[in-house]
């Protein structure tokens, strides 16, 4: 099992409608595990699949905090099925777009229905942080980030700023953890 490499923005991979599972095999658990792994050593709080590359509509979480037992959650094929009329406010970040923070108005409450890991049909309802982490991971399996909810202001200076950072890292490919770098010089 791995830590996997997290798409950043613009990586087009992120505006995909991933698909949804029709079977919880060998593969697809070993999916989720590689990604509360990516999730835990990321840190954060949620991961949706499209994230690390894959276009499934699985999403992992774990609200736990920091000196609390792990709270380890799988919501597969996660659907809103219902939002309140009444918003809230959280400062959102995404690990997608890192160490970006911006105030998000969502619905406040939301019932969103899953399936487990035994496809087991479930439902949930959801307020504060889970009501938000929900509603911004079942966004990514949509193609949607959490700045598609800002200003359109706000947005290009973010865009402008990590299509300036990709250019600049074009054709260089990251080490993997176990390369060491010999010899760079300058
Ligand atoms: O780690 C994360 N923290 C977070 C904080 C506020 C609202 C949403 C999130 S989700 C984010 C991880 C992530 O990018 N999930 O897609
Ligand atoms: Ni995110």
């Amino acid at each position: 099992m791995a830590v996997r490499d997290i798409l950043i923005i613009p990586d087009k991979r992120l505006r995909l409608k991933s698909a949804a599972v029709q079977a919880v095999d060998k593969r697809l658990r070993a999916l989720i595990e590689d990604m509360f792994e990516t999730m835990y050593a990321a840190p954060g709080i949620g991961l949706a699949a499209i994230q690390i590359g894959v276009a499934k509509r699985v999403v992992t979480m774990d609200l736990a905090k920091k000196d609390e037992p792990k709270q380890p959650q799988v919501f597969i094929n996660p659907e809103v099925v219902w939002s309140s009329d009444e918003k809230a406010t959280y400062e959102e970040g995404c690990l997608s777009i890192p160490e970006y923070y911006e105030e998000v108005e969502r619905p406040k409450a939301v019932k969103v229905t899953f399936l487990d890991l035994d496809l087991k049909p479930q439902e949930i309802e959801a307020s504060g942080l889970l009501a938000t982490c929900l509603q911004h991971e079942i966004d990514h399996i949509n193609g949607v980030l959490f700045i598609d909810h800002i200003s359109k202001l706000k947005r290009d200076m973010v865009m402008k700023k990590f299509k300036k950072a990709a250019k600049k890292t074009e054709g260089v490919k990251p080490l993997a953890e176990d390369e060491e770098p010999s010899h760079y010089i300058g």
